[in-house]
């Protein structure tokens, strides 16, 4: 969980901060919005959450409920009845990262104990070809690929056939971001998935859509116009590490209701975390919250003046209600007067011992108290 807010959300943590730099028992609903519209929200979604919110404070069980609603359509269900391979087939506008993500499922199932094979079927580029083989090399994976500019649904085929005959639990195929025409981008697409499903009734099990995550919300359309071409059945969003936008999780999820399935956070096979909207929301919550477990003693350690906290400001409000019930006002925050004859007294914490004191002008203590015992 540390490992993942630090590797996922980095960034999104520091604009985060920006706004709330301290954690809080409860924030405003103005720097809700902030932290939501800075973290990539779409306004539409901002707008629906700030409706919801009846009070001028937010709580941490308060916007957790919201942001897991957001997230209702975020879970990824695993297809049941796969026959063997399970064919992967990965989509996606250029440097989205399909070709790194397609290396780290790789590495999954192979850490899984599973036999994986790729289908290099982006051949509208000769580059996109050699990046796959590369990564097929390093991670020891077979690959069937054919020259540029060769029938992308050929080689999935093969790759296809391939994996039942060797007994491969996983295909993964890679493909084209961008073709001359959109058009001809969403005949491509169709025709794989209709020869697929030759090669293995069935097949492709998961039609996966790789969005950038350094762009944010505005993937939404991207993400859209695939889905109108062939109805993705998960996402994956890659370089949440790199962006700020950690949000718009929020508003991608919301909209396309598709489930999301992992997030990348960095380049190597191992930066693929499986997406938990429970974990994903409790991450961006203690960046801005404390923990329900974290004490009083946690958040006055963490606040050096301890002013902001309710629990401190309680305390203050007791000793306030002391000071006067023993006959003194508080007059500033380092003066008192006494009710019956206003003398003023010098008002002070001292340093050593922690300890609320009134002094007589000669530095003796006239009155004494501990903040922590009232
Ligand atoms: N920091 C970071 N970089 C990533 C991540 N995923 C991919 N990248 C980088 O993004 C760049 C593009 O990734 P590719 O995998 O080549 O993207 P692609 O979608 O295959 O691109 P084309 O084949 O050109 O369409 C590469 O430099 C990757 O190393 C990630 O999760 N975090
Ligand atoms: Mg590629």
């Amino acid at each position: 969980m540390f490992g993942f807010i630090n590797k996922g959300l980095g960034k999104t943590a520091e604009a985060i901060k920006h706004i709330v730099p301290k954690k809080k028992l409860k924030i405003s609903k103005d720097e809700l919005e902030d932290i939501l519209l800075e973290t990539d929200v779409e306004y539409e979604l901002v707008e629906v959450i700030l409706r919801e919110i009846y009070t001028d404070e937010v709580s941490r069980e308060q916007l957790e409920s919201k942001l897991l609603t957001a997230l209702a359509y975020s879970d990824y269900k695993e297809p049941e009845n796969i026959s063997s391979p399970c064919v992967d087939l990965v989509i996606g506008v250029n440097g989205a990262g399909k070709t790194t993500t397609i290396a780290k499922l790789a590495a999954r199932y192979k850490n899984q104990g599973d036999q994986v094979i790729f289908g290099a079927s982006d051949t509208f580029r000769a580059a996109a070809i050699e990046q796959l083989d590369q990564w097929a090399k390093r991670l020891d994976v077979p690959i069937v690929s054919s020259k540029q500019g060769h029938d992308p649904s050929a080689v999935a085929y093969d790759a296809i056939e391939s994996a039942k005959a060797k007994g491969f639990e996983h295909v993964i195929i890679d493909t084209a971001g961008r073709l001359h025409t959109q058009t001809n981008l969403a005949n491509e697409l169709k025709k794989i998935v209709r020869i697929c499903d030759k090669a293995h009734s069935g097949a492709p099990h998961r039609k996966i859509l790789v969005l950038d995550g350094t762009q944010g919300s505005s993937a939404i359309a991207q993400a859209k116009a695939f889905h109108e071409m062939i109805d993705i059945d998960a996402i994956i969003i890659t370089k949440l590490d790199g962006t700020a936008r950690g949000g718009s999780l929020f508003s991608i999820a919301y909209e396309l209701k598709i489930p999301i399935l992992y997030i990348g956070v960095g380049e190597q096979p191992e930066h693929l975390l499986v997406f938990d909207k429970y974990e994903f929301v409790s991450g961006l919550l203690d960046i801005i919250y404390f923990d329900e477990e974290e004490t009083a003693a946690d958040m006055a350690e963490q606040d050096e003046n301890g002013m902001q906290h309710l629990s401190f400001e309680e305390k203050m409000k007791r000793l306030n209600q002391r000071i006067h019930n023993d006959g003194f006002d508080l007059l500033s925050k380092h003066f008192v007067r006494e009710q019956s004859t206003w003398n003023e007294y010098r008002f002070a914490k001292n340093e050593n011992t922690g300890v609320y004191e009134i002094l007589e002008r000669d530095g003796s203590v006239l009155r004494s108290y501990n903040i922590d015992e009232l």
